[in-house]
C-alpha cells in the first residue's frame, strides 16, 4: 500500500518514481485507499493531448460531498470543518462543525432542487466571503449541478458575459457583502447583470448587510425562509467520474474569458493528496488560506482540499487592512491557526507596513507557511520567512493554475526545503519539461525556457466550456504532445524550478490574472479613444501593475480628466483591480505590417529598459516608437 502522507525526501523520491513509472498503479492506489466510491472504475486514465482528450477514473461512481462531509460524520462530527472570521472583528466568529455543514449544504440542496435544479445545470454563485458561498458550492456539488462561481469583484458585465457563456439558470448572490469600511451593493449589480441574461430562471438572496433592495416577484427568492423549511437530509446524487463538477473563469490573451471545465473524480483525489501533503495537515490543525473562492485556489484550497481530509479551514470575509493592517496577524493569534497561505501581493503590503502592527501578536501556533498566485520576490520571501514563520516554519511557494486544478510545484515540507523565489520540485505524479524557442526540449539543468507538463495529471482540465477547440489551441498547440503553461520557468543546478513569469499577454496585479485583450477592449469602448495597448511593469506590492498606451481619436483631448474617464469604464467593464496606474497618450502605437500592436516594445518602454529594442525596421511606423519614448511615464 502506498502510503497517503510524504514523509521525507526518501519517500518523496519513491513515490514519484512509482508516480511517473507506473501512473496508473500509483493513482489507483492512492484513489481506492483514501476515498468512498460508489463503484470502482474499470479504466484508471485514457489520454491523447492531440484531441486532446484525458480522462481518470472512468466508469467510478461517487459523490465528492461525501468524501468532504458525509464519511467525517461518524468519526469527527462535532469537529470544526469551517471556522468562520467576519469582516468585523467585534462579530464573533462562527464554528461549523461537519454535522452542521452536513444539514446546511443538505437543505440548501434542497432548495436547488425544488426551485427545478438538475443535475448537468449550471449555476453561478456571486457572493462575499460568507458562509453561504462555500455551502451553495457543496450544495452544488451534492445534486450534480455545476456551479460557476464568479468573483464578486467583478462588474455586472463581466458577470452576465460569464452567465450567458455557461448558459446558468440560477444565480445566487446577496443583498449585499462588508469589505473592510465599505459596504458593496451585490444585488445592485446583479440586477444590472441580469438585464443581458435571459437564462437565468431564478435569484436565490443570502441576506448579509441587511439592506433594503428591491427583489423582482417571481424570480428573486431571499434565501433564509427557503432554507428554513427545507428538509437537512438529501441524499448524495450520484455522479459518474467524468461528470463536471465545476467551471472557473480564467482570462486568456484574447478574446473571453475561458471558463475551465473541472471533473469530479481526478479534482478529488489530486486536491485532497496535495493538500495532506504539500501542508502537512495534521487533524488538530487550524489551516487558513486568504483567497477568496471566486479562484481556484479558494476552490481548491478552502473548501474541497480541506474539507476532503477532514480540515479545520477558516474562511475570512475581510480584507487584511481592517480594521488595521494587524488583522492577518490577529486572526492567526486568534484561532491558532497552524498553516497560513496567502499570496506575495499580501505580503508584500503588509510588510509596507513595518513591524509594529505584526510583533503584538503571538505567530506561535503557525508550523508552515504557503505562498501562490505569482512568483515572490527575494525580499517578500525574507520578510515573510523572518517575520512571520520567526525562521521555524517552511514556506511552501506553491506554483500551479486555474487550469491545472491543485498544485504543480512547490516544496514539501518534511521532505525538501524550500529556496527564496524558486517553487521547487514537481510534486508526485508531475511532469515538468522546459522547451526553447525552436521548440525543443531542454534537458539537463541550468537552463531556462517555456514550462510544459508531459503527462496527464488527475486534476487537470478537461476542456474550455462551449469551446474544446480553442482549449486545443490555447493549450496543446504550441508543442505536440505537451500542455504548454503559458509561464517562462528557469532550472537550476540542482533542477529546481523558478517561475519567472508569463510568456503570453496575461499581466498578474495583485495576484489577479488579468489578460490585455478585454481591458483594452474596455478602454477602447470610450468614444474619444482610437486604440489602446495594455503592459505590465513591476509594482512594489502588486508585483504587476497595468501601463495604457492610448490613441486618441483627436490628440486634443488629452488631459487627466480624461485618463480618470478610462479609469472608469475599465472599472465598470471588468472592475476595479484592472485599473490603469499609469496612462500615456500617444499619436499611434507601433505595429506589424499585418496590423499587430507589438506590445513587446511597449513592455520594454514600461520597464525603462529602452537600450536594445530589437529590430524596429520592420515595423509599419517605427516613427513612432521615438515619439512615445519620449514621452515615457
Ligand atoms: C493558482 C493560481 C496562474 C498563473 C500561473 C503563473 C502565476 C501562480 C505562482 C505563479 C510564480 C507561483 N491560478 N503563478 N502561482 N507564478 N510562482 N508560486 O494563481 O490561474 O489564477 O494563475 O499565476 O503565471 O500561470 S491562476
Amino acid at each position: 500500500m502506498i502510503s497517503y502522507q510524504l514523509k521525507n525526501r526518501e519517500s518523496y523520491n519513491q513515490n514519484y518514481i512509482n508516480s511517473t513509472e507506473n501512473p496508473e498503479v500509483f493513482w489507483a492506489e492512492i484513489a481506492k485507499d483514501n476515498f468512498v466510491w460508489k463503484r470502482p472504475w474499470d479504466r484508471v486514465l485514457d489520454w491523447d493531448f492531440s484531441k486532446p482528450k484525458i480522462s481518470w477514473f472512468e466508469g467510478a461512481k461517487l459523490n465528492i460531498t461525501e468524501n468532504c462531509i458525509d464519511r467525517h460524520l461518524k468519526t469527527q462530527g462535532d469537529k470544526t470543518a469551517i471556522l468562520f472570521e467576519p469582516n468585523d472583528p467585534k462579530e464573533p466568529s462562527e464554528a461549523i462543525t461537519y454535522k452542521d455543514l452536513h444539514k446546511r449544504v443538505n437543505a440548501f440542496a434542497n432548495v436547488l432542487l425544488s426551485k427545478g435544479i438538475q443535475k448537468g445545470d449550471r449555476v453561478c454563485i456571486y457572493l462575499p466571503m460568507i458562509p453561504e458561498l462555500a455551502i451553495s458550492v457543496l450544495a452544488c456539488a451534492r445534486i450534480g449541478a455545476i456551479h460557476s462561481v464568479v468573483f464578486a469583484g467583478f462588474s455586472a458585465t463581466a458577470l452576465s458575459t460569464r452567465i450567458n457563456d455557461s448558459d446558468c439558470k440560477m444565480l445566487i448572490t446577496s443583498d449585499g457583502g462588508y469589505r473592510g469600511a465599505k459596504t458593496i451593493d451585490l444585488k445592485s449589480i446583479v440586477d444590472t447583470a441580469l438585464l443581458e441574461c435571459d437564462g437565468i430562471e431564478t435569484v436565490l438572496v443570502a441576506k448579509r448587510i441587511h439592506s433594503d433592495i428591491p427583489m423582482v416577484s417571481g424570480r428573486d427568492f431571499w434565501l433564509q425562509p427557503l432554507l428554513d423549511t427545507a428538509s437537512d437530509q438529501c441524499e448524495p446524487t450520484v455522479m459518474d467520474a467524468e461528470d463536471p463538477l465545476f467551471i472557473l473563469y480564467t482570462s486568456g490573451s484574447t478574446g473571453t474569458p475561458k471558463g475551465m471545465v473541472h471533473t469530479t473524480a481526478g479534482y478529488m483525489v489530486y486536491t485532497a493528496y496535495t493538500f495532506k501533503n504539500v501542508f502537512q495537515y495534521e487533524s488538530d490543525d487550524v489551516y487558513w488560506c486568504t483567497a477568496d473562492i471566486g479562484w481556484i485556489t479558494g476552490h481548491s484550497y478552502i473548501v474541497y482540499g480541506p474539507l476532503l481530509n477532514g480540515a479545520t479551514t477558516v474562511m475570512f470575509e475581510g480584507v487584511p487592512s481592517y480594521p488595521d493592517y494587524g488583522r492577518f496577524w490577529s486572526i492567526i493569534e486568534k484561532h491558532k491557526v497552524t498553516q497560513f497561505y496567502t499570496a506575495p501581493t499580501a505580503i508584500r503590503a503588509l510588510a509596507k507596513e513595518g513591524l509594529g502592527v505584526v510583533d503584538p501578536y503571538d505567530l506561535s501556533s503557525l508550523k508552515i507557511l504557503g505562498t501562490v498566485g505569482e512568483p515572490i520576490n527575494e525580499e517578500a520571501w525574507h520578510w515573510y520567512n523572518d517575520h512571520i514563520g520567526k525562521r521555524k516554519c517552511p514556506i511552501v511557494d506553491t506554483w500551479w493554475q486555474t487550469e491545472t486544478g491543485g498544485i504543480m510545484i512547490s516544496p514539501i515540507p518534511n521532505s525538501f526545503e524550500g529556496k527564496p523565489t524558486f517553487a521547487t520540485l514537481p510534486f508526485v505524479g508531475i511532469q515538468p519539461t522546459l522547451m526553447d524557442e525552436k521548440g525543443e526540449e531542454m534537458d539537463g539543468n541550468s537552463v531556462e525556457g517555456r514550462l510544459c507538463i508531459k503527462f496527464p495529471w488527475p486534476s487537470m482540465a478537461r476542456t474550455i466550456w462551449g469551446n474544446h477547440q480553442r482549449y486545443k489551441e490555447t493549450y496543446f498547440s504550441a508543442y505536440d504532445n505537451l500542455y504548454f503553461t503559458g509561464d517562462g520557468a528557469l532550472r537550476d543546478e540542482n533542477g529546481h524550478y523558478r517561475i519567472t513569469g508569463r510568456v503570453d499577454d496575461v499581466i498578474i496585479v495583485s495576484g489577479h490574472n488579468l489578460g490585455t485583450a478585454p481591458i483594452e477592449d474596455a478602454i477602447n469602448e470610450h468614444p474619444m479613444v482610437a486604440e489602446s495597448a495594455i503592459v505590465g511593469y513591476p509594482h512594489d506590492i502588486k508585483g504587476s501593475a497595468l501601463y495604457g498606451f492610448v490613441t486618441l481619436k483627436n490628440e486634443a483631448n488629452s488631459n487627466e480628466a480624461l485618463k480618470a474617464e478610462i479609469n472608469q469604464y475599465i472599472s465598470k467593464q471588468i472592475g476595479p483591480i484592472a485599473k490603469l496606474d499609469k496612462i500615456q497618450f500617444t499619436s499611434g502605437l507601433p505595429k506589424t505590417r499585418s496590423g499587430k500592436i507589438m506590445r513587446r516594445i511597449l513592455r520594454k518602454i514600461a520597464i525603462k529598459d529602452t537600450s536594445n529594442l530589437g529590430d524596429i525596421s520592420t515595423l509599419l511606423n517605427p516613427e513612432v516608437v521615438e515619439t512615445i519614448m519620449k514621452n515615457s511615464l
